[in-house]
């Protein structure tokens, strides 16, 4: 097959999976990026990718990417033969395939990957309500990346057309572990309201007075600087180590002891499964995809929303007792060996490209 595969290019759940995807699919068909910069998990790769230019101009205020993608989208449908555009967040990136198959007088098909924030926070909000809703409906097949997600999609978009639930998935084979003196308990995300920050901190602060232990805050965003001055106000400067953006996660997780997700809404949750592939136990908030994956008490744990009493308990008593810390890790390991990986996952992304170039 010819994919044209588009989706954010920077740090963040729906680019990492949309560029892992593009590796494992460039294996065996014909993959080609379109987007506004190198996705950066695509480093050290020849996939293709076509930038979308936009021409800033004195009248606008704000440059229409949404024009210039679709425009981009035709040319390398043409240049490139593609037969099927997938597109990673419906915000505006479904009503660019839209326009562009339009364009190319419905001779190319269109699959939207729902991620969650894309249909749940900015597809809500009436600026973008109605178009999104109509470019969900308009897309010949639409995925999500988990039952939660699709069951709200439909309900609030009112959407009568069948989603297909498709998991995100990791590379079991990335991610290991190291022998580490220091208990450390990590926090990874793009630092946004909807992550709960303050929750990290103050789990990790009922933590830390109870057992030795370093706070890892790997990623950056809006609520930085709140997460710096409560790591002051808290003092526990010396305990934490603020990591900023980074590339391979992988070595940080392979030092963590404990990964925390308090959430107020995941659709899926890559960054816990990230964290179970290197054996490290989730402590996650027990909302949207979180519980299709973390299995209570047995490979993770999942609290009620806002509960840093509930999730440092089960932090400490992980902390405390090494080897049931070692066991909940490997179940959690198994876990996504048994269902989260390319193998598993990636031939669905397949059958469903199949039935939709032949429906
Ligand atoms: O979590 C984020 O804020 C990033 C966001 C994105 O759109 O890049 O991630 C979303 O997509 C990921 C990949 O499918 C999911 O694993 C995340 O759960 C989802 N984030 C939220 O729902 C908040």
């Amino acid at each position: 097959m010819r994919i044209g595969i588009t989706c954010y290019p920077t740090f963040g759940g729906s680019g990492v999976l949309a560029s892992e995807l593009g590796r494992q699919l460039s294996k065996t068909h014909d993959v080609h990026f379109i987007c506004y910069a190198r996705p950066f998990r695509l480093e050290g790769t020849d996939i293709p990718f076509h930038k979308v230019d936009v021409l800033a101009y004195p009248l606008f205020k704000f440059p229409p990417y949404t024009l210039a993608l679709a425009s981009k989208m035709l040319e390398v449908v043409q240049e490139e033969t593609l037969d099927i555009l997938h597109v990673h967040y419906a915000v505006p990136h479904s009503t660019s395939a839209y326009l562009a198959k339009k364009l190319l007088k419905d001779s190319i098909k269109v699959v939207t990957t729902l991620h969650g924030t894309d249909v749940q926070l900015v597809g809500l909000d009436p600026s973008y309500y109605s178009i999104t809703k109509f470019s969900i409906e308009q897309a010949d097949g639409v995925s999500a990346v988990s039952e939660s997600l699709k069951n709200s999609t439909k309900e609030r978009f009112n959407i009568e057309k069948d989603i297909q639930v498709i998991y995100n998935f990791v590379d079991p084979a990335r991610y290991w572990t190291e022998d580490h003196e220091k208990k450390v308990v990590t926090h990874m995300s793009n630092f946004r309201h909807i992550k709960r920050i303050p929750d990290v901190i103050d789990a990790f602060c009922k933590i830390s007075s109870l057992v030795p232990a370093n706070l890892y805050l790997v990623g950056d965003g809006p609520d930085l600087p709140l997460a710096e001055e409560m790591v002051k106000k808290c003092k526990i400067q010396d305990k934490t180590t603020f990591f900023g953006n980074v590339c391979s996660i992988e070595e940080i997780l392979a030092r963590t002891d404990i990964f925390l997700l308090p959430s107020g809404q995941e659709s899926f949750g890559l960054a816990a499964l990230e964290a179970m592939a290197s054996s490290v136990p989730v402590i996650a908030t027990n909302v949207g995809g979180l519980p299709e994956f973390i299995d209570h008490g047995e490979n993770g744990f999942l609290c009620p929303l806002g509960d840093t009493q509930a999730m440092a308990e089960y932090a400490v008593e992980l902390l405390r007792d090494e080897n049931y810390r070692k066991e909940v890790g490997k179940k959690a390991r198994r876990k996504v060996e048994k269902w989260f990986t390319p193998e598993i996952i990636v031939p669905q992304y397949e059958a469903f490209y199949e039935s939709v170039l032949t429906a």
